[in-house]
């Protein structure tokens, strides 16, 4: 790969400085001054990797669980910020994550907004998500998605904290400017379909009788992590590992055969004990979730040991390998990799066969 600039800034004269700003009076710039950050010969992102310990930041979700309400903080979540670019909440360039905390008894008021959401449940049980009318119940492990503009709240009727990881397409909805957003009339919305109804169909690759396809969403809101563990555990059995990816399964939309939203795709990888990955990079940004074990993955030459629950994220374009010597780990991931394909921007390199 030719990674030499396209351009070289050319020197500056008094002449052209003097020329500079007269042009930018009348809100005008020399191209030739800004070309060469501009249009980079490969991505040089202001994200960084880096990593969230689950153990050591679960005491300040719970903190936060004390001094405010799921009520007055309408969603209480602590924003997972890139470091290399704080104050923006911010993962990646592209992508939004954030840990959030439901408490026993308590409401999420239903809402809507043109970002879309993944869940990924972190810790947990007896909370639910509902997504247009439809109540999902929510267990570690599982993967939840809220598409663009439909209304969603969420409840714990248990009587234990939950926690899970959010993702959300909000930077990518700010880029176009085309962020809307409305609270619903009530503080939850009407349930139309039962939870049982609706999870009956949740692994099964079936869909309701007549359903047709509209737009990019899965129809299907929740995938459980039961189904979803088992077929890894069943190709782990079968099969070698890829040298990169271990044993690798994407989220599909059932009706298409395609990502569960047009903007984020998610995955959920084995890799099993002992086992070495290769280096890899591609183009979009990677948030991971640890769902089970422990290991480390080696991203920009820099090493992250990283056990259960825990979160990193790998930067556009910059590699990263992952290992797990201690035993079976598994990994959740999500990335922006549906929206760089369909503009047709996205890149892999390292991919061995
Ligand atoms: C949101 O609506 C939720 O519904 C969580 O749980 C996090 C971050 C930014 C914007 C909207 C939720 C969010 C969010």
């Amino acid at each position: 790969m030719n990674t030499s600039p396209i351009h070289e800034k050319p020197a500056t004269t008094p002449e052209r400085l003097d020329f500079y700003r007269r042009l930018d009076e009348k809100d005008l710039a020399p191209l030739w001054e800004t070309l060469a950050t501009l249009v980079t010969p490969q991505p040089r992102t202001a994200c960084v990797p880096a990593h969230w310990q689950y153990d050591r930041l679960r005491g300040l979700l719970m903190e936060a669980g004390e001094l405010i309400t799921a009520h007055e903080a309408e969603r209480r979540v602590l924003v997972l910020e890139n470091p290399g670019i704080r104050g923006r909440s911010q993962i990646t360039n592209s992508l939004y994550a954030g840990l959030q905390l439901i408490l026993p008894g308590e409401i999420a008021a239903s809402h809507r907004h043109a970002a879309c959401a993944l869940r990924f449940i972190i810790e947990g049980n007896g909370a639910y998500t509902a997504v247009d009318g439809e109540r999902v119940s929510m267990h570690p492990g599982d993967f939840i998605i809220t598409p663009s503009w439909t209304f969603h709240d969420h409840g714990n009727t248990g009587d234990e904290p939950v926690v899970w990881l959010d993702g959300l397409d909000v930077p990518i909805v700010n880029l176009f400017d085309t962020s809307f957003a409305e609270k619903y009339a009530d503080e939850v919305q009407p349930v139309v379909r039962a939870e049982d109804d609706a999870t009956a169909l949740y692994g099964t690759n079936m869909l309701p009788f007549g359903y047709e396809v509209r737009g990019h969403n899965s129809p299907l809101f929740a995938y459980r992590y039961e189904p979803s563990r088992a077929a890894l555990a069943h190709l782990a059995q079968r099969g070698a590992p890829h040298p990169v990816h271990a044993f690798k399964l994407q989220y599909a939309n059932p009706a298409t055969g395609g990502y569960p939203m047009p903007t984020i795709g998610a995955y959920l990888q084995l890799l099993p004990a002992g086992f070495d990955g290769a280096s890899y990079r591609s183009t979009d940004a990677t948030v991971f979730a640890v769902a089970e074990g422990s290991g480390y993955s080696v991203i920009d030459g820099r090493r992250f040991d990283w056990t259960h629950r825990d979160a990193f994220v790998v930067p556009s374009w910059v590699s990263v390998s992952h290992h797990a010597p201690q035993g079976e780990a598994v990994l959740f991931s999500f990335s922006d990799r549906p929206a760089q394909q369909a503009l047709g921007l996205w890149r892999e390199q390292g991919r061995a066969a």
